[in-house]
């Protein structure tokens, strides 16, 4: 199985492409990976980041793509700009793909990973062609425009976000909001203290998308996904982590 990955890349490799690839890898799909923006940071300092121009974004995609035309799920992370979402919310038409998408904004580090206007993008162009967004707190609430302070608020969120959703609960005690065929759910992790959460969203969407390309369902893809990234976590080593399937 093959699955793509349209992202930034995070040098140091805990987030952006390289953690997708290796997340992608470790639970058993081939990933292959067009290049948003190049990115200078560590898991603690964000220097500076080099965004590629569209037209080079699209040929990666339409390179790949020209050969590997198995692939049917892509995950989307630092898109970055208004244009840059609305090429691949056109490309993922052409090629009649299934996004998933990480709606990323700012680093934990505090890099800038998008533009302001890329919450109205993502609205407008990207997520109404997409099957899952993957915000957590503070990305939805730029999405929806809805302050979330508890887990009802998260839940009002989820119904108001154009696609299928889980925002994820990171900062609400661990409870992710989840939002699938039109039904609501939630479901409670135990928080880990750590420091060590850089890339902990990028693992998650990835899972999620290498669990259906293997042919989950959604509900348990994310289910699985969850728990992956939850390992990953626990053992400070995302990606590289044999998932238990
Ligand atoms: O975790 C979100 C994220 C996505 N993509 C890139 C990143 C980060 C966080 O640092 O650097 C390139």
């Amino acid at each position: 199985m093959i699955c793509m990955s349209i992202a930034g890349v995070d040098p140091s490799g805990g987030a952006g492409m390289y953690a997708d690839i290796k997340t992608f890898q470790a639970i058993g799909v081939y990933g292959t990976g067009v290049v948003t923006s190049l990115t200078a940071q560590n898991p603690y300092k964000f220097f500076s980041s080099y965004p590629v121009e569209t037209e080079y974004i699209s040929e990666q995609i339409d390179s790949v793509l020209d050969v590997y035309n198995d692939i049917k799920y892509v995950k989307t992370g630092m898109l970055y700009s208004k244009d840059i979402i609305k090429l691949v919310a056109n490309k993922i038409k052409e090629y009649d793909l299934k996004a998933i998408v990480d709606p990323v904004m700012v680093a934990t580090s505090g890099g800038i990973l998008a533009k302001n206007e890329s919450a109205e993008a993502y609205n407008k162009y990207l997520l109404p062609k997409s099957i899952l967004t993957t915000p957590n707190i503070s990305e939805a609430e730029q999405l929806t425009k809805i302050e979330i302070k508890t887990v009802e608020d998260a839940e009002i969120a989820c119904k108001k976000l154009i696609c299928d959703n889980i925002i994820t609960g990171g900062h609400l005690d661990g409870v992710n909001t989840i939002f699938t065929n039109g039904n609501l759910k939630t479901i409670k992790q135990e928080i880990i203290e750590t420091k060590n959460l850089h890339g902990s969203g990028c693992t998650l969407s990835s899972a999620i998308t290498a669990y259906l390309a293997l042919g989950e369902e959604i509900d348990s893809a994310i289910e699985k996904g969850l728990d992956y990234t939850y390992n990953s976590i626990l053992n400070g080593d995302y990606g590289t982590l044999i998932a238990k399937l």
